[in-house]
This record gives structure tokens, sequence and C-alpha cells, in this order.
């Protein structure tokens, strides 16, 4: 990698945003200031410039460690072919692929419906529970179970109307498949608690772990009694929870036993979290909304606390402080993060061989930065950033990688799309 080949009072530079340069001691050759006054457009960018070049949001936050932002922009050699699978979905959500090649995919107002890889949709399928589709609601991501070849299970994650509010739930059902599919035997197995009345922030990304332990994806409501209770393991918000297929506990989870701690925990201090995935080594990786100038990249390990809402690198929306300070004792950096924000949601891991130039990259969906961010990492760094398909003006939604090595992507708009990627040939 060119980018790992400079010195790291380059990167550190690079690293900053106007207005930082006075606390930086480094001086990078051919004058580092000029470029903090003029930030270079995209296309005319210098080795080791990155992606982004424009104003922070809060510039007064400055990064951790050098490569924590704006690393430098790298760019994908093989020509890429995307293609629409099938266009028509409402707010499409998520993707999961059955053996055969066809997909389930969600639509946020509620419907479940199989696609082919040639882009026929079935019949919603029916069985499911209702959804509170206000706001950031609805029926959200969806997932296969560790047995599916034998018991037809499937995972999907809503947000359930309750008593008093709602809340992010796990329900698992028999996928019945042919012309009218259905879902048989639904059972909800994981309820977020406690109930809030919120159309914001409930999280919702599942990823099986290796051990086939689930792990599920929350956040902290957005408003602020539900905020202050991303610090506090009494409550599921801003926490990612680790549970067995049925929903019960696993006995090793960080904090079983531990009095008025929700024993499904598995991490705490997370924000809003609609991405997430596992990486080559079967490790959790997550990317999580953050504030105004404060996404974040993380990799949750058990039972750590990371920092929502003491610690971070944004600002509320009206521009007012959320954070006196970036660091705290006992919370964990975020491994890279976002100012301005992408808005993550959706993310990949690659693995596959139709790219072997992107194996080892992670693949995030952006919806205000309407790109597809890929990021090449070195070791658990970000040693570089692309975005892609910046000319298609889509929002989106989902990444995930198919069996057959292309990436499959869904742009969030009511007339939504299912796309391919390939490379082009
Ligand atoms: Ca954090």
């Amino acid at each position: 990698m060119r980018a790992f080949m400079m010195t790291s009072a380059v990167v550190a530079l690079i690293a900053c945003g106007p207005g930082e340069a006075q606390n930086n001691g480094n001086q990078a050759p051919g004058g580092g200031s000029k470029e903090q006054s003029q930030p270079r457009r995209a296309g005319s960018a210098a080795p080791g410039a990155p992606v982004e070049t424009g104003p922070k949001s809060v510039p007064e936050f400055q990064p951790a460690f050098a490569g924590q932002t704006r690393a430098p922009a790298v760019k994908t050699r093989t020509p890429l072919q995307v293609t629409q699978v099938a266009g028509g979905l409402n707010k499409p959500w998520a993707i999961a692929f059955l053996a055969d090649g066809r997909m389930l995919v969600t639509e946020k107002p509620g419907r479940l419906r199989i696609v082919t890889s040639q882009g026929q949709k079935s019949a919603p399928v029916s069985g499911l529970p209702r959804v509170d589709a206000r706001g950031q609601g609805g029926l959200l991501d969806v997932e296969l179970g560790p047995d599916f070849g034998r018991s037809g299970q499937i995972y999907w994650t809503y947000y359930e109307p309750r008593q008093g509010g709602n809340g992010l739930a796990v329900a698992r059902g028999r996928l019945v498949d042919g012309a009218q599919p259905r879902v048989e035997n639904v059972q909800v197995v994981f309820r977020m608690l406690p109930t809030l009345e919120s159309t914001l922030h409930a999280g919702g990304r599942m990823v099986w772990a290796p051990d086939g332990k689930l792990f599920v994806m929350l956040g902290e409501r957005s408003i602020l009694p539900g905020r202050v209770q991303a610090q506090t393991l009494g409550s599921h918000f801003g926490k990612i929870v680790r549970i067995n297929p049925d929903g019960s506990v696993p006995r090793d989870n960080p904090f079983v036993g531990r009095r008025g701690a929700r024993p499904e925990i598995w991490s705490s201090g997370h924000r809003n979290i609609l991405s997430a995935a596992l990486d080559g080594q079967g490790r959790l990786w997550e990317v999580e909304m953050g504030p105004r100038g404060g996404d974040e990249l993380n990799r949750p390990e058990r039972g750590k606390d990371y920092g929502w809402p003491a610690i971070g690198y944004g600002e509320e929306y009206s521009g007012a402080p959320i954070h006196r300070t970036t660091q705290a004792r006992g919370m964990e950096q975020p491994v890279y993060y976002w100012d301005p924000v992408i808005s993550p949601s959706g993310m990949a891991i690659y693995s596959g061989s139709l790219f072997p130039e992107w194996r080892g990259n992670v693949f995030v969906g952006g919806l205000s930065s309407k790109a597809l961010v890929r990021l090449v990492m070195q070791g658990d760094r970000v040693a570089g950033e692309e975005r892609l398909l910046t000319d298609r003006n889509a929002r989106i939604r989902e990444v995930v990688q198919g069996p057959d090595g292309a990436l499959y992507l869904l742009t969030d708009a009511e007339n939504g799309s299912l796309l391919k990627i390939t490379p082009r040939r």
C-alpha cells in the first residue's frame, strides 16, 4: 500500500481538518498548511489525500491516532458493472440469500418477498406480525436460521408495536415456500426492553456468529430518556446483545450474574447500529450512526463500552455540543470515524473471488452520503477509503456479498432497487 509507505507525520497531518494545524507539531514537506486553507477537490487529489476534503462538522475534535479518520483515497482498478436485478421495492431494507440463489428481501412497511436472480418478486410472505413502520421503524433485517436446511426457520427484526410504545423484536418462523409463501409457527425470541414511545434508533441488524450465537444490533431510541440508557446495563438501549437461536441467554455472556444487568448484553455505549458484519476471522464489526460528524467503525468485544453518549467525535445536529471530550478511561476508541457523516446502513466484508483486489475490504452502505463506502484495512486499522456509485444519487441501505461473489445492494426509496455489482466484461 502506498499509503503505508508515507511517514506517520504526513498521515497525521492529512487526518486533520481546517484549523487543526497549530496543535500538530509535525510539518509535512511541501506546504501542508496550504492544503488546510484550500481543501482539494475530488479528482485532483494528491497522493495520500483523503476522499473527504470538505470542512469538518466538529473541527475542534482531533483524532486519537493517525489514520482514525480521512484515510488516503484509494481506487478500485477493476471496471465495475452495476446491474439492476429488481426495481419497484418499497423502502427495501435487507437481503438474505436462499441456497438456490433466490433472495429474501424485506420492505420496511412490513412486507417480505422472495426475489429470483432474474428479478421476479413473489407475493408478500404472509404470517408476519404487524410492525410499527413509523419513522425508522418497520420490518428491517432478515436472516436464515443456522439450521435453515432442516428447520426452514428464518429470523427477522422489526419495530414491535406495544402497549405504551414500541421496541425492536426478533422473531423466527418456518418459511413455507411456493406461489403464496408464508411463515408458520412464528415466535418472538427477543424483545428490546424497556418499551418506549420513539420512532427512532432501535438498530435492527442481526449477525450469526460462527459459534451459532446471534448478535443483534440495538440503538438508544434517540430521545433523551433513551439516550442516557446507552451507559446503563439495566437497559437494552444502545447495546449489542448476544442470544442463543431460541432467544435464551448464553451462559458465557459478559454480564450474566451481575445484579441489575440485562444478561443478553454483549457490549454497551452504542448510538444506533444499522451496519454489522463478520470478518474473515469470524469477528464482529459494526458501523454506527453517529450524531453530526460522528459515524464510527468499531470492532465490539465482549463486555466493552464504546462510549456513547459520554465520548465521541460529533455534535448535535443543532450544533450544540454533546461530548466534552473524545477519550475516556474504560471507554473504547472507534477504529475509524467520519466527519462529515456517511449515514451508514448495511455492511459486508468481502471474501469472494470475483474481485480479488477487494478481499478483506469493508463495504458500508451510505444513506445521506449516497455512496457505497469501501475501506481497505491494514491489520485492524483503516488504510484507505473509496466512495463508489457516487454518480447514481441513490441512498444505499444494504450491502451483502452473494454466493457468486458479486455485491448486492438495496437503494432506500419508495421505488427502491436491488442492484448487483460484478466486474465489467
Ligand atoms: Ca463510540
